[in-house]
């Protein structure tokens, strides 16, 4: 399918206050985020190795489905984002949906370090929230939703395991909108590298920082928000101002697991980890299968829960920022552009139907 590019870019670049999407061969859009994008209508995004590395099948794509109605639902469209034949995918089609999701741990795993080789080498990717931060940028996307965020690892001292997430988080101006950090994670170290980083982590509705499963971790957010209006104008604000690092919009899990029960196999899968020379990035993905085994499937229905609780917060908070962009906000400096001359080698963003 051919589509109006200079029209849509022209369109782009006034209805939105940051520059629009990148259009070359490596990035597709499915139709109705090209249209989103090409008028500044709202847009969220959502990853992909929550569902091929996070849940098994085939509660993986009974999630993700649910929440890109979820996000229907709430006014804005979903913007699921994988690697698939060669090119960066924003928006998935359901036939790419379900292959990911039967892919699972098939599909390597994509943060920053690892989607250019998954491009070049024509695999299957699933992005993880650094990888779905950077193709948000791409796309001009600025709200994206998951579940949780990597982080700092308990025993850093001895590994040096910090999520690329976190990094992420501080190079590339995006809203994440999260439950929190697991407490299978350093969760005080994680704050203090996001504070480094320059990250603006938010509670929602709360003074106490999420943990993911439960709802408090011991720490407080550094910051409170109670609406999505404020979200909007921190991201208006923070954009106008060309600043390039991201936030953190924790949200507590409306059905939070049974604590006791959740350590219990914390400790168990963690000493796995250790004894079984688990290292890397399998090892998020491996006390997430462990848990939801260990748990009798308790941590998995308590993380589609707050997955979905986070889509509607997320495209509240979409919504609400694609209103501010139609009230005139914008910047004009152009932070960065990227090179007008690659649109012309992919003038069609062809939606590859599979
Ligand atoms: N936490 C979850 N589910 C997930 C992940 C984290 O509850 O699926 C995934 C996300 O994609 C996140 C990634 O970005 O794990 C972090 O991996 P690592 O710890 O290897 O950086
Ligand atoms: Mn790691």
């Amino acid at each position: 399918m051919i589509r109006n590019v200079r029209r849509a870019r022209r369109a782009a670049s006034t209805a939105s206050s940051r520059r629009g999407p990148l259009r070359n061969g490596l990035v597709t859009y499915s139709d109705e985020v090209s249209a989103a994008l090409a008028h500044g209508g709202p847009v969220v995004a959502l990853e992909s190795t929550i569902i091929s590395h996070g849940m098994p099948y085939p509660q993986n794509l009974d999630t993700a489905r649910e929440v890109e109605a979820i996000v229907r639902d709430n006014g804005a469209v979903p913007a699921t984002v994988a690697i698939m034949d060669g090119a960066l995918h924003v928006g998935l089609e359901a036939a790419h949906l379900e292959r990911l999701a039967k892919e699972g741990q098939n599909a390597t795993k994509c943060s920053r370090r690892d989607i250019s080789l998954v491009l070049a080498r024509g695999g299957v990717g699933a992005t993880t929230v650094s990888g779905t931060m950077i193709a948000s940028e791409l796309a001009g996307i600025e709200v994206f939703v998951t579940g949780g965020v990597g982080g700092v690892h308990r025993g850093v001292e001895d590994t040096m395991d910090v999520s690329a997430d976190l990094s992420e988080l501080g190079r590339t101006p995006v809203v994440v909108v999260c439950a929190g950090v697991k407490s299978i994670l350093d969760i005080p170290r994680t704050l203090e590298f996001l504070e480094t980083q320059g990250v603006a982590v938010m509670g929602w509705n709360t003074d106490d920082f999420p943990a993911f499963f439960t709802v408090d971790s011991g720490e407080k957010a550094p910051i409170r928000v109670d609406e999505p209006e404020e979200v909007a104008a921190w991201l208006r604000a923070n954009t106008d101002l060309g600043l390039r690092s991201g936030a953190v919009v924790a949200v507590p899990n409306p059905e939070p697991a049974d604590q006791v029960v959740i350590d219990a196999a914390l400790d168990q899968a963690l000493r796995e980890v250790k004894g079984g020379g688990i290292t890397g990035k399998e090892t998020t993905p491996y006390l997430l299968k462990r848990l939801n085994e260990l748990t009798g499937g308790e941590s998995l229905r308590s993380n589609i829960a707050l997955v979905k609780n986070n889509a509607i917060v997320g495209s509240r908070i979409a919504v609400s920022r694609a209103a501010l962009r139609g009230n005139g906000a914008r910047v004009t400096s152009g932070i960065r552009s990227f090179s007008s001359s690659s649109s012309s080698s992919s003038s069609s963003s062809s939606s590859s139907s599979s």
